[in-house]
C-alpha cells in the first residue's frame, strides 16, 4: 500500500510550493489530503493534477495517516506535530518548535539522511531556510576537508518571512516606483513606505540586518538557528559558527557569503571539483565571463548553486565562497518532500 500524506498547511507560502513539488515529483503516494486553518477548510487546490478539498485541522483529519508535513508556525506545529504523532503518522515538521530536541533528528538527506531512522518522538525537523540554503555545499566540503569554522553572512530574501513578507515588499516597491528622488537623504524611504510588514526597516531599496527575534548578546534568532542547526546537522556540536543575517529586496532565493575554515589544507581547483560532483549542488564560477549565480538565476530551482569559490590569500585552511538556494524549495518545501520520501521509502520496504 502506498502511503497516505497530510500537508498542514497547505495554503501557505511554503504549502503552495509544496503542493508544485508533489506534482512535479515522483508520486510516491496513496491519498494527499490537504489540511490548513478553519478559515481555509472547503478551498479547493490542485495536487497531482486534480482537485482537492482542504479539510480542517482536527485530531481525526491524521486518522490513518502515515506522514504528516508541516508548513506551519512554531506555536502550531508545537501542538499538533505531537498529535499527528500519536496518531500513528510520521510527522515531518518544517518549523522551529523540535529542531533542538535532542529526541527529534534534523535532517538534510544529501547530508545525514540516517538520522531520519531514529525518531523516538515520531516527529523529524526540517531546517531553516538560510542553514539549508548552505549546508548541502558545506556538508560537500566537510566530508573532503574537516569543517572547523563558519564566518557567514546572509542575503535573505522577503518570502523567508511568507506570503506576508511577499507582501510587504511588493507593496513597498509599488510606493516608490518612478520616484527617483528616494534613496538619497537619511530616513525619506521609511517617510514613504512606512514599515507596516514584518520587516523592522524599509526593504525596497535597502537592506536590513535583521531576521528573527532579538537573543542573548544581539544575537537574532536567526542567527543562532544557522549556528545550532549547523553543528546538529555535520554532527559538530563544538563548530564555530558567526552568522550576520541581512533582509534584502529579493522575493525568493537566499544567498550567503561563506569563509569557511577546515581541518586540512585547502585547493580551489579541488574545492570546485568536490562542490560540481557532490549531489545537489551546481557549481557556476567563471568570474571571467560574469559567471556565478544570483537570486534570480536560482528561484525556483531545486539545487544549491556555488559560485566565487577563492582559497583565502592568509590562511591555507580557509575558502570563500557565494551561494545562492531557493528559500521556499530547497529552503523549506524540497527538504521536507525529500524527508517524507525517505520515510515513505522506509515504510513501504
Ligand atoms: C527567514 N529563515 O528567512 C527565516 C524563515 O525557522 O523556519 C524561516 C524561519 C524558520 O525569515
Amino acid at each position: 500500500r502506498k502511503p497516505t500524506l497530510a500537508v498542514v498547511g497547505a495554503t501557505g507560502a511554503v504549502g503552495t510550493v509544496m503542493l508544485d513539488i508533489l506534482t512535479q515529483r515522483e508520486d510516491v503516494y496513496g491519498e494527499i489530503r490537504l489540511v490548513a486553518s478553519a478559515r481555509s477548510a472547503g478551498k479547493v487546490l490542485q495536487v497531482r493534477g486534480e482537485d482537492v478539498v482542504v479539510q480542517a485541522l482536527t485530531p481525526e483529519v491524521f486518522d490513518g495517516v502515515d506522514i504528516a508535513m508541516f508548513d506551519v508556525p512554531d506555536e502550531i506545529s508545537a501542538i499538533w506535530a505531537p498529535i499527528a504523532a500519536e496518531r500513528g503518522a510520521v510527522a515531518v515538521d518544517n518549523s522551529g518548535a523540535f529542531r533542538m530536541d535532542p529526541e527529534v533528528p534534523l535532517v538534510v538527506p544529501e547530508v545525514n539522511p540516517d538520522a531520519a531512522l531514529v525518531r523516538p518522538k515520531g516527529i523529524i525537523s526540517n531546517p531553516n531556510c538560510t542553514t539549508l540554503s548552505m549546508i548541502v555545499a558545506m556538508g560537500a566540503l566537510h566530508r573532503q576537508y574537516g569543517l572547523a569554522e563558519l564566518v557567514v553572512a546572509s542575503y535573505q530574501a522577503a518570502s523567508g518571512a511568507g506570503q506576508e513578507g511577499i507582501d510587504a515588499l511588493y507593496g513597498q516597491i509599488e510606493k516608490i516606483a518612478g520616484n527617483r528622488e528616494l534613496g538619497q537623504r537619511a530616513g525619506d524611504l521609511r517617510a514613504v513606505v512606512g514599515t507596516e510588514g514584518p520587516f523592522p526597516a524599509p526593504l525596497a531599496l535597502n537592506v536590513v540586518p535583521w531576521a528573527g527575534s532579538l537573543k542573548d548578546g544581539g544575537w537574532s534568532s536567526e542567527e543562532l538557528k544557522v549556528r545550532n542547526e549547523s553543528r546538529k546537522i555535520l554532527g559538530l556540536p563544538e563548530l564555530r559558527v558567526n552568522a550576520t543575517c541581512v533582509r534584502v529586496p529579493v522575493v525568493t532565493t537566499h544567498s550567503l557569503a561563506v569563509h569557511a575554515t577546515f581541518e586540512r589544507e585547502v585547493d580551489q581547483k579541488e574545492a570546485q571539483a568536490v562542490l560540481a560532483g557532490a549531489p545537489g549542488v551546481v557549481l557556476v564560477d567563471n568570474p571571467e565571463l560574469h559567471e556565478f549565480p544570483t537570486p534570480n538565476d536560482v528561484v525556483g530551482t531545486d539545487p544549491t548553486w556555488v559560485g566565487r569559490v577563492r582559497a583565502s590569500l592568509d590562511d591555507p585552511k580557509s575558502l570563500d565562497l557565494f551561494l545562492c538556494g531557493d528559500n521556499l524549495r530547497k529552503g523549506a518545501a524540497l527538504n521536507t518532500a525529500q524527508i517524507a520520501e525517505l520515510v515513505a521509502r522506509e515504510l513501504t520496504a
